[in-house]
C-alpha cells in the first residue's frame, strides 16, 4: 500500500512540469504589434529584443517598418495595422512627439493597447500628462545623453571651441532632448559656443552636404554633435572628405559599425550607445505582465547608455552594446 503510494506520487512529481506546461500552452496570449521609426540599425536591433521575447513568451508578432521618417509614412502603417482588429498590443516608436497622438488614440480606442519605445507622446510624462494613456515610455535619457556628449566634447576640446549640431527632424522627441541637454552641457563652459544647428530629416546624404557646407563657411569650428545614426554618418563622413579627421572633432550618438570604425581612425571622439535590445524586450515584458493582470507596471523606463572611447572600444563589457545587425 505504502509503496502504491510512493509510487504514485513519483509519478506525479514527475509529470507536474509537463502537466503545467500544457496549461500554459492552451493560455489565450496576446498578440503583440511593433512598429519601429525607420529602418535603421538601432531599430533592427530593437527588434532583435522584440522577437526574442516574443519568442520566449510564445507570441505572435506583426512587424511593420516604414521606410523614412515621419508621421505621413507611419500613420498609414499605424492605421493598418489597427484596421486589421487583431493586435491585443502595440509596441511603436512614435516619429513624432504630437502628430502621433491621435492616430495612437483612435488605436487605443480600437482596443489596443500602446507601449512607446525610444520616443514619446507629448511631454513623455504619462502620469501628469497631457497624454497618459500609454501604459509605459521605455526608453533613452535623453536630455541626459546630450549632456554626455556636450561634456566629452568639451573636454576633449580644452574648454574653448564652436561647435555644431547635426540633427534629424523637428518634433522629434528624443533628437530634440539630445540638442537641448547638449546646449545645457555646452553653457556650463564660458569658452565654447554653439554656432548653428541643422536638420538632415534623417538622411546622411542631406547630413554630410550641410556639415559640408558649415566646415567651409566655419574655418574655425571645433566640434560637431551628431544627434542619431544618419546624422552622426553625414557629419563624420564630410569630416573625413574635407581632410578635417581629429582637427574636428565628432560625438556620434548611436554605435553603428560606421561610427565605431571612425572612433577607431580617430574622426569620432566618443559614440554614445543606446540600448535597443532591452527597451524590445523590455516591451515585451510589459505587454506580456500586463496581460496577466500586473497593475503598478512604471510609466517611465530610462534604458541607459554605454559609453563609449578609443580606451575602451575593445572592453567585450562595453563592445556588446555596439549595435550588431545580423
Ligand atoms: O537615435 C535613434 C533613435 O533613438 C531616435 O529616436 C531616432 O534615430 C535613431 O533611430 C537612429 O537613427
Amino acid at each position: 500500500m505504502f509503496k502504491k503510494a510512493l509510487l504514485l506520487a513519483i509519478v506525479a512529481l514527475i509529470a507536474a512540469p509537463f502537466i503545467s506546461f500544457q496549461a500554459s500552452a492552451q493560455e489565450d496570449l496576446p498578440k503583440i504589434g511593433f512598429l519601429p521609426g525607420v529602418v535603421d540599425p538601432f531599430y533592427q536591433v530593437m527588434e532583435l529584443g522584440v522577437n526574442q521575447a516574443v519568442a520566449d513568451f510564445g507570441l505572435e508578432l506583426v512587424t511593420q517598418y516604414p521606410e523614412t521618417w515621419g508621421p505621413t509614412v507611419q500613420t498609414p502603417i499605424l492605421d493598418a495595422m489597427v484596421a486589421r482588429g487583431d493586435l491585443d498590443y502595440l509596441i511603436i516608436a512614435p516619429v513624432d512627439k504630437e502628430q502621433m497622438i491621435a492616430p495612437l488614440e483612435a488605436a487605443r480606442d480600437a482596443g489596443i493597447k500602446i507601449i512607446t519605445v525610444d520616443t514619446f507622446l507629448g511631454d513623455g510624462d504619462y502620469i501628469n500628462g497631457p497624454v497618459t494613456f500609454p501604459l509605459s515610455y521605455i526608453g533613452s535619457d535623453n536630455v541626459e545623453g546630450g549632456r554626455i556628449a556636450a561634456r566629452a566634447l568639451a573636454e576633449a576640446l580644452g574648454g574653448e571651441g564652436k561647435v555644431y549640431i547635426q540633427n534629424t527632424n523637428v518634433g522629434v522627441s528624443t533628437t530634440e532632448q539630445r540638442s537641448q541637454g547638449f546646449r545645457e552641457g555646452i553653457a556650463e563652459y564660458p569658452g565654447m559656443e554653439v554656432i548653428g544647428e541643422e536638420y538632415c530629416l534623417d538622411d546622411a546624404n542631406i547630413a554630410n552636404e550641410q556639415t559640408a557646407a558649415i566646415l567651409q563657411r566655419e574655418p574655425d569650428l571645433a566640434g560637431i554633435f551628431g544627434v542619431n545614426v544618419f546624422s552622426a554618418q553625414g557629419a563624420g563622413t564630410a569630416v573625413v572628405n574635407a581632410g578635417l579627421e581629429g582637427a574636428v572633432q565628432v560625438i556620434a550618438f548611436d554605435a553603428t559599425q560606421f561610427a565605431i570604425e571612425k572612433l577607431r581612425d580617430g574622426t569620432v571622439t566618443l559614440v554614445i550607445a543606446q540600448k535597443p535590445f532591452d527597451m524590445g524586450y523590455m516591451a515585451v515584458e510589459f505587454a506580456m505582465a500586463d496581460w496577466r493582470g500586473v497593475t503598478s507596471l512604471p510609466k517611465r523606463v530610462p534604458t541607459g547608455y554605454a559609453v563609449i572611447t578609443a580606451e575602451n572600444v575593445d572592453d567585450p563589457e562595453v563592445a556588446r552594446f555596439i549595435y550588431q545587425v545580423p
